[in-house]
C-alpha cells in the first residue's frame, strides 16, 4: 500500500507517517517545511520526503502520475485562524485551491484511489450556541481559515459523490501532543503551557480561563484517522475529538498537579473572535470502533515526560 501525506513533516502529519510506516505502508511526504521539521519523521530513512509546496502543480501532478497512491491524506495547510487573518489570499491558495486542483487532476486522469482524506477543523462551527457539535450541526465559519476549510470540505465531498471518489473529511478539535511547535504566536495552548512550565516562564491567559475546549491527544487522532480510512466510509464528515468539555482553568490546574510545577500566569483580555465553548459529539467516530485511550491526565503526563 502506498500513501501520500501532505504536511507529513508537521505535528499531526508526522505522527500519521510514523503510524503508516509501522503498518507497512510505503509513505511519501510532501511538505514545504514552513512549519514542519524533517526531525519530526522517525523513519526518515524509509520515508520519501519532497520539500515542496502543494501549490506547485507541475510537481504535484507528476508525483500523482508517477506514484499512483492508494491513500491520500491531505494535511498540508496554513494551520491557524490568526495566520489566515494575516494572509487570507495566500491561505486560500494553499487551503482551498491546491486541494481542488488535486481533486480535479485525480478526476481527469482517472486515478484510482482507495481513500482521499481531507483534514478540516472545528473552526467551521464558529460561535453558535448548539453543543456538543455534531457533524450535522449548523456551521458558521468566521475567518478565512474556517471559510476555506468548510468550502474545501464541500468540494471534497461533492467530488466524491459526483465522480465516485472515496472521499472523507475530518474536523479536528484541539489536538495536542509531542512535536506541536510552541514557538509560533499561533501555537496550540498546550504546547505553550508545556513550554512555560518547563522554562518557568510567564503564561499569558486570554480571558478568564472559563472558555472550554475539547482536547484530544495526538495518538487518539491517529487512531481516528486510521479507522476512518480503513472502514467503509465515503462522502462524509467526522468530528475528531475526545468528546469532553474542559475549561482552560481546569487544564491549567490539572497540568500543575501532574508536573508539580506552579504556573506563572498573567491575565489579559480575551482574543477577538474567540470561541467561548467547544465540545464535540463523537458518536459517529465511536460507531467505527473509536475509543479514547488518552484521557487528559494520561495525555498530559505522556506529553510532559516524553514531549
Ligand atoms: C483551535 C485551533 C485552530 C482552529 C480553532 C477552531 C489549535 C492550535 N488551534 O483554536 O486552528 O481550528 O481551534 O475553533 O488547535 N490561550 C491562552 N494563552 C495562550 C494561547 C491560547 O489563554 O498563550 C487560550 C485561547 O485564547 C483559547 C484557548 O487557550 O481560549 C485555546 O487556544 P488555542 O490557540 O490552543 O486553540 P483555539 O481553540 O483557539
Amino acid at each position: 500500500m502506498k500513501a501520500l501525506v501532505t504536511g507529513g513533516a508537521g505535528f499531526i502529519g508526522s505522527h500519521l507517517v510514523d503510524y503508516l510506516v509501522k503498518q507497512g505502508f510505503e509513505v511519501i511526504v510532501v511538505d514545504d517545511l514552513s512549519m514542519g521539521k524533517i526531525d519530526n519523521i522517525e523513519n526518515i530513512d524509509i520515508v520519501k520526503l519532497y520539500v515542496e509546496d502543494v501549490r506547485n502543480q507541475d510537481f504535484m501532478r507528476g508525483l500523482l502520475l508517477r506514484e499512483r497512491f492508494d491513500y491520500i491524506y491531505y494535511l498540508a495547510a496554513v494551520a491557524s485562524v490568526a495566520d489566515s487573518i494575516e494572509r487570507p489570499e495566500e491561505t486560500h491558495e494553499i487551503n482551498h485551491n491546491a486541494v481542488l486542483k488535486m481533486l480535479e487532476f485525480i478526476r481527469c486522469s482517472n486515478l484510482s484511489i482507495k481513500k482521499f482524506l481531507f483534514t478540516s477543523s472545528a473552526a467551521v462551527y464558529g460561535n453558535l450556541s448548539e453543543l456538543p457539535k455534531r457533524e450535522d450541526s449548523r456551521v458558521d465559519p468566521l475567518s478565512p481559515y474556517a471559510i476555506d476549510k468548510y468550502a474545501t470540505e464541500r468540494y471534497v465531498l461533492t467530488y466524491g459523490e459526483l465522480y465516485g471518489l472515496p472521499t472523507v473529511c475530518v474536523r479536528f478539535f484541539n489536538v495536542y501532543g509531542p512535536r506541536q511547535n510552541p514557538s509560533s504566536p499561533y501555537s496550540g495552548v498546550l504546547s505553550i503551557l508545556t513550554n512555560c512550565l518547563k522554562r518557568d516562564e510567564q503564561f499569558t491567559l486570554y480571558g478568564d480561563g472559563k472558555q472550554t475546549r475539547d482536547f484530544v491527544y495526538v495518538e487518539d487522532v491517529i487512531q481516528a484517522l486510521w479507522l476512518i480510512s480503513e472502514k467503509e466510509t465515503s462522502h462524509e464528515v467526522f468530528n475528531v475529538a475526545n468528546g469532553l468539555e474542559l475549561s482552560l482553568q481546569t487544564i491549567m490546574t490539572t497540568y500543575e498537579r501532574i508536573t508539580g510545577c506552579k504556573l506563572k500566569v498573567s491575565c489579559t483580555g480575551g482574543r477577538v473572535g474567540e470561541v467561548t465553548r467547544s465540545v464535540a459529539n463523537i458518536s459517529k467516530l465511536a460507531d467505527l470502533g473509536y475509543k479514547t485511550h488518552w484521557p487528559l491526565e494520561r495525555g498530559l503526563t505522556q506529553y510532559w515526560e516524553g514531549g
